[in-house]
């Protein structure tokens, strides 16, 4: 029986296509500058970002890791979203490897953040205060249940950040599911901000790597830090080859993912005693919350046993992530098991399942 793992759109494995290229991808030393491969990825993901310049990188922890590191000097504050993945899922790396105090703003339903807020965040210049270096944004919002903020928003909280003197991140790791579901392209969800990441290895199923994106003069100072994280990576051409073949074959595909995410939250919401909003679900990410009877550690464990794998988040919440690996038809069995173990816990009178 198939596995339906909705854990992460991470899992994605790479393509037939993808393995021949890395396979027979050219090869060079790419801390010398010299692997072909990995040169056109960072080429075409700049331009499709609309940026000067390219850094592949490892991971999106990694890509995101770099941009703080380039973009502020230790002691630094950054402001980041309550529910960023800077904050919540980076091992706190900015802080512990890079110096920076983040501060944070709680973040909207749809994943933005109040620029009053924001500009309420920002230090004055004080003797006593450590200066405000760097904003960072998300989009697709992940905790925020892959929600997309509209390129006029990003302006105006570059122009906020630019006018007191703040670089802005963009933590675009499906930064292409968002240019689809928003119908515009990435460079233009990209254009105002500083730097940009985005991932090879989440929706569009390559199996490792970021690329960060900026100026070439950003690039080449982030160059040398990727350096010192230990990230120079030789003839990384075999991995960047797949990514190449994620660029050309994996973001048109992208809707098919989103009509599955809305297929799952609509049939969630039908559930009696599930919370979910399937207007919410508008990329590849659904959140939903159990009714509090059902224990969330057995709802997990009765799923697996049936071949369904989910992410717990807090409490009664769940996270789950449609990709390439999910059909239509995985999602209505989902569906089925999840309705049966929601409604084996019957309406809330007891704590175990009801005998049959
Ligand atoms: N997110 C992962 C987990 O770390 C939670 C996931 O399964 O969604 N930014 C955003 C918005 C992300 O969602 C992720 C990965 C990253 C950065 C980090 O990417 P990796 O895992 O490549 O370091």
């Amino acid at each position: 029986m198939k596995v339906i793992d909705l854990r992460s759109d991470t899992i994605t494995q790479p393509t037939d296509e993808m393995r021949r290229a890395m396979y027979q991808a050219e090869v060079g030393d790419d801390v010398y500058g010299e692997d072909p491969t990995v040169n056109r990825l960072e080429q075409r993901s700049a331009a499709l970002l609309g940026t000067e310049a390219g850094l592949f990188t490892v991971s999106g922890t990694m890509s995101n890791l770099i941009a703080v590191l380039t973009h502020t000097r230790a002691g630094d504050e950054v402001i980041v979203g309550s529910e960023s993945h800077i904050l919540w899922y980076e091992v706190g790396g900015a802080s512990a490897l890079g110096g920076a105090l983040l501060r944070t703003v709680p973040n909207e339903e749809d994943g933005s953040l109040d620029l009053n807020h924001v500009e309420a965040t920002i230090r004055p210049d004080d003797l006593h205060y450590p200066p405000t270096a760097l904003l960072c944004l998300e989009n697709t919002h992940n905790r925020c249940g892959g929600t997309v903020i509209a390129p006029e928003y990003t302006a105006s909280a570059c122009d906020l950040a630019h006018r007191h003197g703040l670089a802005v991140h963009l933590d675009g790791a499906r930064i292409f599911n968002a240019a689809v579901a928003l119908g515009v392209p990435a460079a233009r969800l990209a254009s105002p901000v500083d730097s940009v990441c985005y991932c090879l290895s989440k929706s569009l199923s390559a199996p490792v790597g970021s690329v960060l994106c900026g100026s070439g003069e950003f690039i080449e100072r982030a160059r040398k830090k990727r350096k010192m994280l230990g990230g120079g990576m030789r003839q990384a051409g075999v991995i960047a080859a797949a990514g190449l073949v994620a660029l050309d074959t994996m973001i048109d595909r992208l809707p098919v993912d989103h009509a599955n995410a809305k297929r799952l939250a609509t049939g969630l919401s039908n559930i009696p005693g599930v919370a979910c909003s399937p207007e919410k679900a508008v990329t590849n990410i659904v959140m939903f919350a159990l009714p509090p009877h059902v224990p969330p550690g057995a709802f997990v464990d009765r799923l697996r046993e049936k071949g369904v794998k989910l992410a717990h988040r807090e409490g009664p919440r769940f996270r789950a992530v449609t990709h390439r690996m999910v059909e239509p038809e995985d999602v209505d069995r989902a569906l089925e098991y999840m309705r049966n173990v929601v409604e084996e816990y019957g309406s809330g009178s007891c704590l175990e399942p009801q005998a049959k």
